[in-house]
């Protein structure tokens, strides 16, 4: 069960269980960044930095909310010694009830509310008082939204969502919105530019990491962040109603900025070090928040998860359970016979799914292949969807590559030519007429599973049987002294 109501009390919880670091003195130049890598590669604790060189004392960063499996357990209110197996098997039987009970937890509307310690109007706001890392060393500028989610209207619908976008500080006043095509507040903003229109919009950071987690993972576009996250609750995410856009803000958050995205104009974006591993999009003028209201707590706290070369992301770790839960499921409703699903790091969780099946009929192993691949939480931005046999484990990458090399033939593999891809992607080329920005790239879907219509004939495994790997075991393990550590 999920029991802190916002990241102040997560903070406490996360420093119960020993998962929280605190570091004084880091420059939001480069070294708030390179931390947050280190944390993240060890699958180290969360980290929160306060005493940030040339800001004020108790102005503070958060980053790696959720880089471990015990923050990650902490924060969907699972057990903490859950493994990241554990999280996936039992989140994705959690995530139908989730999705089935959405529309019975809208946001609750309050009037009194921890964010509104702070308002400011117009000119007066500056946005520069933050300590907004500067993350990577190549990037273009400070990025105040990384961990973020951006608040939008349907303008037709009233449907009210809730996505992870990256956010540039501009100046005092603005922020950069790099939000890739297909996306859920992209489509949102689209609609008012297309009738002329300022598009309404609050950019959220400091918000409970529950969701931040749910803002950054594929839902399905007719369901509301907000309302999932009030299902896994189990009680409403209480809100206020921003003064200006009515749009609502969650009421616990650090820090929101409300606003206006202005159909016409631009600004620079980027560089920006991305989650493939690369600083590959380009310089592109994009759209940008003008404030008109900032609300932020006393002492506030600005959340980062800073993309990075796999695994030095902060989110590496997050989104290959989540994702992985999600993309397993969607797959369970259309596809029998699923016996696991995992997306590893190594792809940032998009570039590389691994679906293991019992099969059962010819055609079983395409099927899985082309779901995966075209699936709400499978469809965006992919490269090698690979289905295994069940004998395989797919978290496992050794254990998948060799199902991979001899299970499967290039010949047999499939291509979808162009599905909807990242705009970082680095294998796009990019010249002045074609900035990537509404990209598509080709996937495989890799059939590394033994041959259906023979596969009784399929050569048998060369290992010696699991019931005599651990008689041998069990006779001889002392004479190791410790070092025979798996079978
Ligand atoms: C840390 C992090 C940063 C992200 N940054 C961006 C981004 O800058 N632009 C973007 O379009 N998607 C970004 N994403 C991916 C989206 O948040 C994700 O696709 C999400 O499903 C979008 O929400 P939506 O489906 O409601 O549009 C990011 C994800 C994470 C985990
Ligand atoms: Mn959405």
């Amino acid at each position: 069960m999920v029991n802190y109501k916002d990241l102040r009390e997560w903070i406490d919880q996360a420093k119960a269980i020993g998962e929280l670091a605190i570091v004084e003195g880091a420059d939001v130049k480069y070294e708030i960044g390179a931390v947050c890598q280190l944390s993240a590669k060890n699958q180290g604790p969360a980290v929160l930095h306060q005493k940030i060189k040339g800001y004020r004392p108790n102005y503070r960063v958060i980053t790696n909310m959720l880089s471990n499996p015990r923050t990650l357990d902490l924060t969907f209110g699972l057990p903490v010694e859950y493994t990241i197996k554990d999280i996936v098997e039992d989140l994705r039987k959690r995530i139908t009830e989730w999705k089935r009970d959405a529309a019975n937890f809208p946001p609750a509307v309050v009037d009194a509310a921890p964010i509104l310690e702070n308002v400011v109007e117009g000119d007066a706001i500056d946005l520069n008082a933050f300590p907004v890392p500067l993350w990577h060393e190549l990037d273009g500028g400070p990025y105040i939204g990384t961990a973020d989610s951006w608040i939008t209207r349907d303008p037709d619908t009233g449907q009210i969502n809730c996505g992870t976008y990256r956010a540039q500080l501009h100046d005092a006043t603005t922020v950069g919105m790099m939000v890739t095509h297909g996306h859920h507040g992209r489509l949102h903003r689209q609609k008012y530019f297309d009738r002329g229109q300022p598009c309404p919009a609050v950019l959220v950071v400091g918000q409970d990491p529950l969701l931040y987690a749910n803002s950054a993972s594929p839902i399905s576009v007719d369901i509301s962040e907000l309302n999932y996250v009030g299902a896994i609750r189990g009680s409403p995410v209480p809100v206020i109603q921003g003064r200006t856009t009515g749009l609502p803000i969650p009421a616990n958050a650090d820090i929101a900025i409300e606003g206006f995205v202005d159909p016409v104009a631009r600004k620079k974006e980027g560089r920006f070090g991305e989650w493939q591993g690369y600083y590959a999009g380009d310089v592109t003028p994009q759209p940008f928040l003008k404030a008109v209201n900032l609300y932020y707590r006393n002492d506030p706290i600005l959340s980062g998860a800073p993309p990075a070369k796999p695994p030095y992301g902060d989110a590496d770790l997050w989104k290959s359970v989540i994702y992985s839960a999600l993309l397993y499921n969607d797959l369970s409703g259309n596809v029998p016979g699923i016996k696991g699903v995992w997306r590893p790091k190594v792809g940032g969780a998009y570039y590389l799914q691994v679906i293991s099946i019992k099969q059962q009929y010819g055609g079983h192993a395409t099927h899985a292949g082309l779901a995966a691949a075209s699936c709400t939480s499978g469809a965006f931005s992919g490269r090698y969807t690979v289905v295994v046999d069940d004998d395989i484990d797919p978290y496992d990458l050794e254990d998948v590559m060799w199902a991979v090399c001899t299970r499967s033939l290039p010949t047999d593999t499939d291509i979808i030519k162009k599905p909807r891809g990242s705009h970082s992607d680095p294998m796009f080329h990019r010249t002045p007429e074609t900035a990537g920005l509404d990209s598509t790239n080709p996937r495989a879907i890799i059939y590394a599973v033994k041959p259906y219509e023979w596969r009784q004939d399929f050569a048998p495994v060369n290992i010696a049987s699991e019931e005599l790997r651990k008689e041998v075991l069990a006779r001889w393990k002392d004479n190791f002294e410790g070092r025979l550590k798996t079978i």
